[in-house]
């Protein structure tokens, strides 16, 4: 488990160089960092070190959301106070992933932080900083798993029966990392204390590259869904299996990952990715007796992405047939389009006259939040438009615009 840098940055850049080497994958490339996994919790240790270095108040939620409270002058002022401004992202990645998604939106809340001290800034609302655990849902399958549990869009009984790849659960893991997780589950007197939810984000797209600006506002997020696919077959020897006696559910797999792309492509803005694929046993010369599958379906519309997905699962089901196979479909999660809160977004507007508004295809926990309390995004401009992939980038000068641009909207909420 690789340490971070001793601390002393405020720069964004130079607080992100801190953890660059904390969690790197040298099989994948790029960063795994997967919650309650040492190189996540090893950020969280260097996230309340920060916090702690500007006098934050730090707390950990009932679903393990880490919180940095700067006190506001006014009743309470510190831990769910009323009025609060809140913002952060995540510190998770998905597999071999980039350094900037979700770290990004953290670093530049921490140097939003000293730059509100450095303008002297003292309100009666408080400010947090937070840090959502299971954002990317790379361990346990559901995206913005604490978010979700905060705002009550998950059962708290199915989280806790949530399983990783070894088939722990998340009940399991999170109480070894010191949670108690009978109490995980929504927080309404946490959420009813915040005014304002503010995350800033590496942009997952060109869309600041064909603009020319450093900084966006987001708009909205495209409605999206995880599907699991589970083909049955007959496990077999691959030497003394003759073809014609194969039930193979890896074919059947590799029909289904067809069938997405040809699903989403006849749909226009439909997008649809089979990323993972997990054959079970999964041993190189032996016919798998089961392949799990998982489908990332997306689309504006509702109404589309269920087309798209009954369009898959339709091809699923005639593949399995000619294969003597069987498959399920179940669904994981599913989150409509997110519209961002128009009056918020309009004042971050006033406040960032020259900010282009972007609308974004990827998942956050501000929008998970948007059911629940006034919630904005700002974007940081990506020089490669690639995430997901350790080409994920953020210039240093940008990087700082956007740490500029978030502290002038805080400073702005925090004031009104
Ligand atoms: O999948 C997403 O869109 C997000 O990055 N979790
Ligand atoms: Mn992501
Ligand atoms: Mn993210
Ligand atoms: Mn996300």
């Amino acid at each position: 488990m690789s340490a971070p840098a001793p601390a002393g940055a405020t720069s964004v850049a130079g607080l992100l160089g801190e953890i660059a080497d904390v969690g790197r994958d040298a099989t994948r490339g790029g960063w795994s960092r997967f919650v309650y996994a040492d190189a996540e919790l090893t950020l969280r240790e260097w996230f309340v070190e920060q916090a702690q270095r500007r006098s934050l108040e730090v707390e950990t939620d009932r679903n393990g959301a880490i919180w940095a409270w700067r006190p506001g002058t006014g009743p309470a002022g510190a831990a769910g106070s009323p009025h609060a401004i809140v913002t952060g992202s995540h510190l998770d990645s998905v597999p071999g992933g980039g350094a900037f998604d979700g770290p990004l939106g953290v670093a530049s809340a921490l140097a939003a932080v000293d730059l509100l001290d450095a303008r002297g800034v003292r309100t009666e609302r408080p400010l947090a900083v937070v840090a959502f655990p299971e954002e990317e849902g790379a361990r346990f399958g559901v995206a913005c798993l604490g978010s979700r549990l905060l705002a009550g869009a998950i059962d708290p009984d199915r989280a806790r029966g949530l399983r990783d790849a070894d088939g722990r659960t998340f009940a399991e893991v999170a109480a070894g990392a010191g949670l108690d997780v009978d109490r995980i589950g929504p927080d309404p007197a946490r959420l009813a204390g915040i005014d304002a939810f503010v995350e800033l984000h590496v942009e997952q797209g060109r869309g600041l590259v064909d603009l020319g600006q450093p900084v966006a506002i987001g708009s909205s997020i495209l409605g999206h869904g995880r599907w699991r696919f589970s083909v049955t077959g007959e496990g077999n020897h691959a030497g003394t299996t003759r073809m014609v006696d194969r039930r193979d559910p890896m074919v059947v797999a590799a029909g289904i990952v067809l069938a997405a792309r040809d699903a989403a492509v006849a749909h226009a803005e439909a997008r649809a990715t089979v990323g993972r694929v997990v054959p079970v046993p999964g041993g190189t010369n032996v016919i798998a007796s089961r392949v799990d599958l998982w489908l990332d379906a997306r689309h504006p519309d509702d109404a589309v992405t269920a087309a798209v997905v009954a369009e898959i699962e339709r091809q699923a089901s005639r593949l399995a047939a000619a294969q003597g196979c069987a498959v399920t479909l179940t669904e994981e999660s599913y989150g409509g389009t997110v519209h961002f809160d128009a009056d918020l977004s309009g004042r971050l507007a006033r406040v960032l006259p020259d900010a282009p508004v972007l609308d974004t295809g990827a998942g956050h926990d501000a929008g998970v939040l948007a059911s629940a309390i006034p919630t904005a995004m700002l974007f940081t401009r990506n020089p490669t438009g690639v995430s997901h992939s350790p080409e994920e980038a953020c210039e240093d000068a940008d990087a700082e615009a956007g740490a500029v641009a978030l502290a002038d909207v805080l400073e702005r909420l925090l004031q009104e």
